[in-house]
C-alpha cells in the first residue's frame, strides 16, 4: 500500500466516572488516534492510549507527538510504501522503546491491510474466535458499599469476572467482603506495581480467597522479585506493565516470575508483538488474556481482534462502550450480550468512526502528507 496521508489527533475524553489505581486518578482521558490514509482514500484508523503524564508507562501524548514528528513520520516519509503492517515495526526498529506510539501507527496500519484484503481483522491477524468474554475493572474504590452496588451492577450487566484494583491499605478487606456477598465469583486483582517484597504478608492474606489471578503486585521493571513472590504464593501472577515484549515474556516464565499475561496490545507496541507473545504463550502453555486502557472505541476493535487469538484462556478487559464514556465515536458503539462481544466481520476494525463526533474532543492536530 502506498500512504498518501496521516492525520494525527490528540483527544481529551471525559469519563463517566473518576478511575482511580494505585498510580493514580483520571477523570479526563487523554490519547491519541492515528487516521492513515492510502492513496485510493481508504482510512486505517488507530488508538495509542497514553496519558497527560508518564503514570501507566513513561510515554505521553507529548512523547508521542514528538516521536511521530521527529523520528517516525521522517522514517516513513523515506519510503512511503508498505506492504505488509509487519514492515513498520522493521522500519521504525532504530527508534527505541515509544511502544504505545508505535502501536497506534501500526493498528492504523494492519486496518488499512484488512480493509484492502476486504477482511475483517481477527481474521487478518489469525483469531479463531466469533464472541470474547468480557470482564469488568473496578478501579481503587475505597468505600466498601460503593464497591459492593458496583461489583451488583456489573454483575448483573453480565461481565463474566470482577477485577478490583487494589493498593495498601485497601486489598484484603475489599477481597474478603467481596467473597462473603457474592461467594465464589471469578474474582482477581490488580495492583499496578504498589508493592514490595516486604508486603509478603498482604499477599499470604489474599492468597486464601481463591482469586484467579493477582495482577501486577511489584514494580513496573521487575521480573526477578516476582518470581521470589510467585514461589511463595499459590496464587498465579499475572504481569502487565513488566511484560513490554516478546523478550520480557520469554525471560519471565524462564524465572518463573508469572503464570498468566495480560497482553495490552498498544504495551507491546502493537499486533505483530501481540501475536508473537501468543504464539509463544501457546507454545508454552501460558494463558493469556486481553488488558485495557480505557480505550475510545477503536482502541477497543484492536483488543477485540486481539481477544480472539487462540493462547487467550481468560475473560478480558474490554467492556461496553457505555461503561467509561457517554458518547462513542465509532458505529455501532461495543455492547456486551451475556457477557460476551460480538467480533465482526466487516473489513478491518468492522465499526465506522464517526468523525463529527471524534472531531468534538479534538485539542490538537497534525496532518502530515506524503508525495
Ligand atoms: O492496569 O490494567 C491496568 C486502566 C488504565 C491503566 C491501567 C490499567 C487499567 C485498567 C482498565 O485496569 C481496563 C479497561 O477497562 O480498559
Ligand atoms: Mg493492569
Amino acid at each position: 500500500m502506498r500512504l498518501k496521508k496521516i492525520r494525527v489527533f490528540h483527544l481529551v475524553m471525559k469519563l463517566k466516572e473518576y478511575f482511580e489505581t494505585s498510580f493514580g486518578g483520571m477523570l479526563d482521558r487523554h490519547c491519541i488516534i492515528v487516521a492513515f490514509e492510502d492513496e485510493n482514500g481508504i482510512i486505517g484508523w488507530g488508538e495509542a492510549p497514553v496519558d497527560d503524564g508518564p503514570w501507566y508507562s513513561y510515554e505521553t501524548v507529548e512523547t508521542t507527538m514528538y516521536v511521530y514528528n521527529e523520528f517516525i513520520i521522517p522514517l516513513l516519509r523515506k519510503n512511503p510504501e508498505i506492504e505488509k503492517p509487519w514492515e513498520f515495526v522493521d522500519r521504525v526498529k532504530r527508534v527505541r522503546g515509544y511502544r504505545m506510539a508505535k502501536a497506534g501507527i501500526e493498528f492504523a496500519l494492519w486496518d488499512l491491510y484488512a480493509k484492502q484484503l476486504k477482511i475483517p481483522l481477527y481474521k487478518a491477524i489469525g483469531g479463531v474466535r466469533k464472541t470474547v468474554e468480557s470482564g469488568i475493572s473496578i478501579g481503587v474504590i475505597g468505600d466498601m458499599n460503593r464497591l459492593l452496588k458496583l461489583v451488583e451492577k456489573y454483575l448483573e450487566r453480565g461481565y463474566r469476572r470482577v477485577k478490583i484494583k487494589i493498593a495498601p491499605g485497601w486489598d484484603v478487606l475489599p477481597v474478603k467482603t467481596i467473597r462473603k456477598e457474592f461467594g465464589d465469583i471469578p474474582l482477581q486483582v490488580d495492583a499496578n506495581a504498589a508493592y514490595t517484597l516486604r508486603d509478603l504478608k498482604v499477599f499470604e492474606e489474599l492468597d486464601k480467597y481463591d482469586l484467579l489471578m493477582i495482577e501486577q503486585p511489584l514494580s513496573y521493571e521487575d521480573l526477578y522479585e516476582h518470581s521470589i513472590l510467585q514461589s511463595k504464593i499459590k496464587t498465579p501472577i499475572c504481569l502487565d506493565e513488566s511484560i513490554k515484549n516478546i523478550h520480557d515474556a520469554q525471560a519471565g516464565h524462564k524465572l518463573g516470575s508469572y503464570k498468566i499475561i495480560n497482553v495490552k496490545p498498544a504495551r507491546v507496541g502493537g499486533l505483530t508483538e501481540t501475536i508473537k507473545i501468543n504464539d509463544f504463550a501457546l507454545k508454552n502453555n501460558i494463558p493469556i488474556w486481553i488488558g485495557g486502557m480505557l480505550e475510545t472505541g477503536i482502541g477497543r476493535a484492536f483488543q477485540v481482534a486481539s481477544a480472539t487469538l487462540p493462547a487467550v484462556k481468560y475473560p478480558n478487559d474490554i467492556s461496553e462502550s457505555n461503561r467509561y464514556y457517554e458518547e462513542e465515536i465509532v458505529d455501532p458503539p461495543w455492547t456486551i450480550d451475556k457477557g460476551y462481544i460480538r467480533v465482526l466481520e466487516k473489513p478491518g476494525i468492522g465499526v465506522e468512526v464517526l468523525e463529527e463526533v471524534l472531531k468534538k474532543y479534538v485539542i490538537r492536530q497534525k496532518e502530515y502528507v506524503f508525495h
